[in-house]
């Protein structure tokens, strides 16, 4: 009531995601594993660099729901709205060990940067087919660049990879935003989970049937050392494809350009080729982390780390935005936004070890074409809110901007 997110130690998560430099500021000025509160189940964070990089290779740290003691006595359950981030099925996100080299294998080999690269011509005629969309969308004032650019680029890259119908995209977007809003009543949510379990089903037992050239079919196909994935397995790597494909590239383009509008001299300094586009994606990355915590791996064992123990059963989160702004990692500007900085940007916003993100080189070839293109084609760009006007979703795991209206030509 006093409005101070403390509880004792324990940090209470904003779900609506108020304030959200305020949280990443508390974060940072505590513990490298501090107590947090979700929704009323209390886990643990990992807010330091090191720390991460070394839990997150920690074999006693698993990612399987069931060594969560808070789930085995039923004090969370179904109705907890963070459920669908834990309890997803049977994929590459939600199993360790050798079963999950063997659910990942096949995803991983088709995702190297040689093999995306055979995706940039077709990135590049999407991203030239949204810019006139937006050009015309934006013609005569205010455009909203997450609706025409951000959001779709990445969905229809995603689609193609996997093959994915473009005419699910409006179904799926909708999916999406009921899934991660936190304001989505609790039946609606476990309603959405299982549409899109429907949804995805029935591509995939369509791809069994009349198999293609896309990634869908190859997990089907594949035969992992005498193992084939389930069609279960399919299923969750494919939806986590298109969940993860589509919703954090999105956050990767608006976060670089809301850095870029509102810092014009660093602007200035791309735009005139004294620093790369690369530079540029890689500075965004660690500032401004598409996923603000990932959900949630558990301790099978008492884990001992920077002076505290972790007890078995607990659940732990990875704080990636406060992560990406370690002090410790980043030197003493890491709170700010500076592709000048001198020291090479070793951020961890793709995660580290065995569930590393497979889709880093696609979505950095993603930015690499976007950014540019946009504003080539679109010199003037701008903002068209205060910068502080530009709100995130309520959502507790992204960092999910709730629209981007910019002018084109200003
Ligand atoms: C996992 C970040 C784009 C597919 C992850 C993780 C992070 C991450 C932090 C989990 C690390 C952990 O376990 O703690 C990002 C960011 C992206 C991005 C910041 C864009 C800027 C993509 C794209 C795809 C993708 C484009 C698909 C095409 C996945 C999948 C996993 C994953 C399938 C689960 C891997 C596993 O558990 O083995 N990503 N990702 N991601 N990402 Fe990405
Ligand atoms: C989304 C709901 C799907 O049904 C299952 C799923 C798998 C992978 C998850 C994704 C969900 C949410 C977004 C995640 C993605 C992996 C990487 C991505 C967490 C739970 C990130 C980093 O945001």
């Amino acid at each position: 009531a006093s409005g101070c997110p403390f509880a004792g130690d324990t940090l209470v998560i904003d779900p609506l995601v108020r304030d959200l430099a305020g949280e990443t500021e508390r974060l940072r000025a505590g513990a490298p594993i501090t107590r947090i509160e979700l929704l009323g189940a209390p886990a643990w964070t990992v807010t330091r660099h090191a720390e991460a990089r070394q839990l997150l290779t920690d074999p006693r740290l698993v990612k399987d729901i069931n060594s969560w003691r808070l789930w085995q006595t039923g004090e969370v359950t179904r109705e907890w709205p963070l459920i669908g981030m834990i309890d997803s099925g049977r994929s590459m996100f939600t199993v360790d060990g050798a079963e999950h080299r063997r659910l990942r294998a096949k995803t991983a080999q088709a995702v190297t940067p040689r093999r995306v690269a055979e995706l940039q011509p077709v990135i590049e005629g999407i991203t030239d087919r949204l810019l006139d969309g937006l050009a015309a969308a934006g013609a005569d004032g205010p455009v909203d660049l997450k609706t025409h650019f951000a959001l779709p680029l990445p969905l229809s890259v995603v689609s193609e990879l996997m093959g994915v119908d473009p005419a699910e995209h409006p179904r799926l977007h909708r999916m999406y935003r009921a899934f991660f809003s936190m304001l989505t009543p609790q039946d609606e949510r476990l309603a959405v989970i299982e549409e899109m379990d429907v949804v995805f089903t029935a591509m995939v037992r369509e791809k069994t049937a009349r198999p293609a050239d896309d990634l869908t079919s190859a997990l089907i196909l594949a035969d992992e050392g005498g193992e084939p994935l389930t069609e279960e397995e399919v299923v969750g790597n494919l939806k986590a494809m298109v969940a993860a494909g589509h919703e954090t590239t999105i956050g990767l383009i608006l976060n670089a350009v809301r850095a870029l509008l509102s810092h014009p001299e660093q602007l200035r300094l791309v735009l005139d080729g004294k620093i790369s586009w690369e530079t540029v994606i890689e500075e965004t990355l660690r500032w401004d982390t598409p996923t603000t915590h990932l959900l949630m791996r558990f301790a099978t064992e008492d884990i001992e780390i920077a002076g505290m123990v972790i007890p078995k059963g607990d659940g732990v989160v990875m704080s990636y935005r406060a992560i990406g702004r370690d002090t410790g990692q980043h030197g003493p500007e890491a709170d700010l936004f500076d592709i000048t900085r001198p020291t090479p940007i070793r951020h961890m916003t793709f995660g580290h070890g065995p569930h590393i993100c497979p889709g880093a080189a696609l979505s950095r070839l993603e930015a690499g074409i976007a950014l540019p293109r946009l504003f080539d084609r679109f010199p003037g760009l701008a903002l068209a809110v205060p910068v502080e006007e530009i709100r995130n979703l309520p959502v507790l795991t992204q960092n999910d901007l709730e629209s981007f209206p910019v002018l084109l030509n200003s």
